[in-house]
């Protein structure tokens, strides 16, 4: 039997980065709600990420994309930053926005898109230096919808080419972390659609490239944490972009859709040590609230994350191996889901306590006044960045 006391110590290690983009007004293709207190400048963003660290203390920074949070001063923004209590986190490139890239952008067959793109990432990477980010995160758009409309075979040689000059660009422990997605805005065929493709690209590059796997980014029934214990296996799971779908790419709150996933995740992360200190996996949200408050939204999207964090760490691995080890089917099932359906809530607000946070983050949250003070002094807040 594992109890909490013999795991909360390994609670302080959580790191949940969270994205810019969460704070803004995002929505669907039909519609995008205004809410009241939307941050109209990426100070703002920062300042409400911070909030959600102030609360939770579970994360420590905050993930921009560039060029939504475009800034004159990238250092004066870390500085800023820092004041508020968080730093800089993962720099995420956009080629997704821009009329050139309309058939590929690092993919591209004309060399002069290409090296627009690759232009791009230079500068994502001087933000970094700028920052003290370590993760330049890039996300490709890239595909075709018509069978016979691309050459995919040499896109994927343009793609290698491409990877590896944005790579070289980088320096001490910056990393290059190649995120996948199966489909959408390409439809036919995508150019980084799975884990292997990503693998692929990234072990070509060396030791500081690495895979992030967004929860969102698979086919329904897909199972994820096998990808997770692939990936960490090969040393090459560099960061999460956690979110939970019903359908497709929802970027719904995670753990929302299905918290018993999440768990399985987590204990794949655990199980191949990619979790805490020691670990070099980031984990980070990539989420949009269409409908509910943003910062309330981000305060239980990583509460969910510890919480079935704590369930994960709560298995009892030593009985486990036995049950396994001795084909006790059903006792080791029994025994997997034993630490899923233990309620740890109580014992997280306690220990919370004792880490000198609020036991009911949420609560405290929207008792402390911020929601209200930023709804009666923000003015016309701004998109996400989505259109
Ligand atoms: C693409 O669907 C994605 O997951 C990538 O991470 C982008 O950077 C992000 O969404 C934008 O919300
Ligand atoms: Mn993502
Ligand atoms: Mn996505």
């Amino acid at each position: 039997m594992t109890n909490f006391a013999d795991i909360s110590s390994r609670l302080t290690e959580q790191e949940i980065e969270v994205p810019s983009w969460a704070y803004g007004n995002s929505g669907t293709r039909f519609k995008v709600f205004g809410s009241p207190g939307t941050p109209r400048t990426v100070e703002e963003k920062v300042a409400d990420a911070a909030a959600v660290h102030r609360f939770t203390g579970l994360a420590p920074r905050v993930a921009l994309h560039i060029p939504w949070d475009e800034v004159d001063d990238y250092e004066a923004l870390r500085r800023f930053a820092e004041e508020q209590g968080i730093g800089l986190g993962t720099i995420n490139s956009n080629t997704f926005q821009d009329d050139d890239y309309k058939l590929g952008a690092l993919t591209h067959t004309d060399a002069k898109i290409r090296q627009k793109a690759i232009d791009h990432h230079f500068a994502c990477i001087d933000v970094m230096n700028a920052t003290g980010s370590r993760d330049l995160k890039i996300w490709l758009a890239e595909g075709s919808n018509y069978p016979g409309q691309a050459d995919m075979r040499g896109r994927q040689d343009r793609l290698a080419e491409s990877l590896a000059t944005i790579y070289e660009r980088l320096s001490g422990d910056q990393r290059l972390v190649l995120e996948y997605k199966f489909f959408e805005p390409s439809f036919y065929h995508t150019d980084v659609p799975d884990w292997g493709t990503a693998y692929t690209q990234v072990a070509a590059l060396g030791d500081n490239a690495v895979v992030c796997l967004d929860t969102g980014h698979h086919a329904p029934g897909t199972n994820i944490e096998f990808i997770v214990a692939q990936l960490l296996r090969l040393g090459k799971l560099g960061s999460f972009d956690f979110n939970s779908r019903f359908y497709a790419d929802d970027d719904l709150i995670v753990g929302a859709a299905d918290p018993y996933q999440l768990f399985r995740i987590l204990f794949e992360v655990v199980r191949g040590g990619g979790y805490g200190r020691d670990g070099d996996v980031a984990f980070m949200l990539d989420q949009c609230h269409n409908i509910e408050k943003k910062i309330p939204g981000q305060i239980r999207s990583v509460l969910n994350v510890q919480e079935m964090t704590a369930r994960a760490l709560l298995v009892d691995t030593d009985a486990l191996t036995a049950a396994q080890e001795d084909g006790d089917v059903l006792l080791a099932n029994e025994i997997f889901m034993d630490a899923f359906y233990t309620d740890v809530r109580a014992d997280l607000a306690a220990w919370r306590e004792t880490q000198g946070l609020p036991a009911n983050p949420m609560q405290a949250y929207l008792a402390s006044g911020y929601q209200d003070q930023i709804e009666a002094e923000r003015v016309g807040g701004t998109q996400a960045g989505w259109s």
